[in-house]
């Protein structure tokens, strides 16, 4: 088995610096040792580039879209060499970067699948359009803009939209969603458990029910699993934190229901920003829930 890995060093889809440098703390803490102890073949394909933010004056600025041209041009990258990985019969596993890089990968993979079922790990819907948003932030867009909704430079990344059924999607982790992403949560049915749902059934029952509900509606599932779904005190080296999250165990337990389920077919792992991380604890957090997703417990 093969996985080839992807950085892309994307900070331009919110306002804290540092999280470009996520997918070389990631790397630093061993990724590619520890998925080669489990016997994969590892191919790093290094990082995307990234253009620049934006600067007042710039002919392509837009209300409550901050950096849309640099986001959606390093998205269009992305999605092109997530498809060629999965074209090649690879797992794609990219690594963040901003939660904005899930257009791109998405936008890679969907293609492949008649139905591509999404399991977003955060404390975050990520389902804000331009008019929903409240920070004007498009890592607070992405799910938003895999359904179809939101600027069409977004949508249409991979020149096909939408990438994603609302019915395919299961949210974990949630506990800060603003009043549009809730709206729309409701109205398109889209399943969600948040910290409330996984208080009182826990996470085993919360994964179980998870994998059975996409086992039956989908042919292929990706894993969009952002830090700050984690509690702060497990994964402080996010630009995000909100008190009150999954711990580290029951990410790991999540990681390893999945493994064992053997459903996930692309993964990302996003918002690492070592500036504000503890001594790479956050990239560490990532590495060792990526050994969990991809079987170590099963060796
Ligand atoms: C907020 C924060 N909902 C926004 N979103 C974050 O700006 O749209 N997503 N942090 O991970
Ligand atoms: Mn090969
Ligand atoms: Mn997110
Ligand atoms: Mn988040």
């Amino acid at each position: 088995k093969k996985i080839s890995i992807i950085g892309v060093p994307m900070d331009l889809g919110q306002t804290r610096r540092g999280v470009d440098m996520g997918p070389s703390a990631i790397r630093y803490a061993g990724v590619i040792e520890r998925l080669e102890r489990l016997h994969y073949e590892i191919e790093d394909l290094g990082d995307i580039s990234i253009g620049r933010a934006e600067r007042a004056g710039d002919p392509d600025v837009h209300v409550n879209l901050r950096n849309l041209k640099a986001v959606a041009e390093a998205n269009e990258k992305l999605a092109e060499v997530v498809d060629e990985v999965v074209k090649k019969g690879h797992f794609p596993l990219v690594l963040g970067g901003d939660h904005s890089i899930a257009i791109g990968t998405l936008a890679g993979v969907a293609k492949h699948y008649k139905n591509l079922g999404v399991i977003w790990y955060d404390a975050h819907g990520d389902l804000n359009t331009a008019e929903t948003s409240p920070s004007g932030n498009i890592h607070g867009m992405p799910l938003a803009a895999s359904l179809g909704l939101g600027h069409p430079a977004l949508t249409n990344i991979g020149g096909y939209s939408p990438k994603v059924k609302p019915e395919n999607i299961v949210l974990i982790g949630a506990r800060s969603l603003d009043e549009g992403e809730k709206q729309l949560i409701k109205e398109k049915g889209i399943k969600v458990y948040t910290m409330h749902e996984i208080d009182r059934l826990g996470m085993t029952k919360v994964m179980e029910e998870t994998i059975a509900y996409l086992k039956e509606r989908t042919d292929g599932v990706h894993l969009s699993l952002d830090l700050d779904g984690l509690d702060p005190h497990d994964a402080p080296g996010v630009g995000t934190p909100v008190i009150g999250g999954l711990t580290y165990r029951e990410s790991h337990l999540a990681m390893e229901m999945l493994a064992e389920a053997e459903m996930i077919t692309s993964a990302e792992f996003v918002e690492v920003n070592p500036i504000l991380d503890e001594r790479n604890k956050t990239a560490s957090v990532a590495v060792a829930l990526m050994g969990s997703l991809f079987g170590e417990k099963l060796v």
